[in-house]
């Protein structure tokens, strides 16, 4: 029997409920911004139940965190699995979290079966996946691991209280006594990350398992809109530098760019925010964000180089300073790993489809750096990034099965 059959579901529905209370709101979701005690905590949860395995914890310089099933060659790059257990700020009880667990439950599930292995399997967790909610950049710990960030660019990064992630990662090194130290961008095998769709495709076509064939690009910018603030009883229309009207045409301007009839663009700003934002005080200054997805980098070009011009030629009386933070290309899957989970679901008897990924993952960068695959799972009506994110117990335990049979087959080849 392959250890496919050997993850247990309750077992790893009770663990999404006992990290879900970690951060848990009123509202039944989840706040677990990265790098706070509360990140650092379903760290230590991890390891604690890893350690009842007699696996061991390793953590790098950018807190990326790894709880490690051995191998019988220690000297061979482990494949690995894993996602983020950060949340935004109204997260879900889901959205990376699953992926840390599904990780570990086939590590388990594989220990269950008696599988021994020539590869070392470890469940990753990579830090700061979500950017804490805009305090830092996403993918913060993963694109360090793969190279595209440097620790040096990112350490000195500090959030809106002005605490740096260096100062942070000093909180969690503390907070995380039985991890050894490693050094960073240790050789990878392979790389598989099983999530939640945070789409409705997979529970509208009634499949219980998706074949990441792609993850779209994205651009994200941030608009700074500087005017004057003034007496909103004094100050007259005609004198005023209003930084509000001016970003508030901007934002109408973008939306009617970036309007797209078959809907595949995705165009959001997701924070915006007027200062001094009292109401008796002509806003002098509004900084928003832009994030733009498509899974053709040529549209991604094309629109995303129309932001810059459209701000300018709206800014009315304020000036305007557009800056461009970040630029990621379309990421493909295909070879041997979607391979090897299709005729996994296959041979588990689940249903399973090809996907695209609206969303981003930390597997954008394991696929710079080894063989990198991803493995969805419906979640209800695709809603994410939401306190109301559920999924089933059947659907996360499915997921974690085929991720169970695609390691340990990786593990031993
Ligand atoms: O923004 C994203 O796509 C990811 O969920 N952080
Ligand atoms: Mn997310
Ligand atoms: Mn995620």
């Amino acid at each position: 029997m392959g250890p496919g059959r050997k993850v247990d579901e309750a077992r790893l529905w009770q663990r999404h409920m006992d990290m879900a209370e970690l951060g848990r709101t009123p509202k039944g979701g989840v706040r677990r911004l990265a790098l706070t005690d509360l990140d650092n905590e379903a760290r230590a949860t991890l390891a604690r139940w890893g350690a009842k395995r007699g696996f061991k914890s390793f953590i790098d310089p950018i807190g990326n965190f790894f709880v490690r099933r051995e191998g019988s060659d220690p000297s061979l790059p482990p494949v690995m699995s894993g996602s983020h257990t950060d949340t935004q700020p109204s997260g879900g009880r889901f959205d990376g979290i699953y992926g840390v667990l599904a990780a570990l439950e086939a590590l388990e599930a594989i220990d269950d079966a008696g599988i021994g292995t020539r590869r070392a399997i470890e469940a990753a967790v990579w830090t700061c996946e979500e950017g804490g909610g805009g305090r830092w950049p996403g993918t913060l710990g993963s694109s360090v691991f793969a190279g595209a960030r440097s620790l040096a660019e990112v350490l000195p990064l500090a959030d809106f209280d002005g605490l740096t992630v260096g100062a942070a990662l000093k909180r969690t090194r503390a907070h995380l006594p039985m991890a050894a130290d490693r050094p960073l961008g240790i050789p990878v095998h392979a790389f598989v990350e099983a999530h939640i769709e945070q789409g409705p495709e997979l529970e509208a076509r009634g499949k219980t398992i998706g074949v990441v064939t792609a993850i779209q690009g994205v651009r994200r910018f941030l608009v700074e809109v500087v005017g004057e603030d003034g007496h909103s009883g004094t100050l007259r229309r005609a004198l005023r530098r209003d930084a509000f009207v001016a970003a508030a045409q901007m934002a109408v301007a973008l939306q009617t760019h970036f309007h797209d009839p078959e809907d595949v663009v995705r165009f959001t700003i997701g924070r915006f925010v007027v200062e001094p934002n009292a109401p008796a005080v002509v806003p002098g200054k509004v900084t928003f964000s832009i994030d733009f997805r498509h899974p053709d980098d040529a549209v991604l070009a094309r629109l995303g180089d129309g932001v810059a011009g459209i701000c300018q030629a709206h800014r009315g009386p304020c000036a305007v300073q557009v800056k461009e933070t970040l630029w990621v290309k379309p990421t493909a899957f295909s070879g041997l790993l979607p391979a090897l989970i299709r005729s996994a679901a296959d041979r588990l008897g689940l249903s399973s489809m090809p996907i695209l990924s609206g969303a981003g993952h930390d597997a954008i960068y394991l696929a710079r750096v080894c063989p990198t695959a991803m493995i969805f799972v419906p979640c209800e009506k695709g809603i994410s990034h939401n306190e109301a994110e559920n999924a089933t117990p059947y659907d996360l335990a499915s997921g974690a099965r085929v991720l169970a049979e695609v390691l340990a087959e990786l593990a031993n080849r």
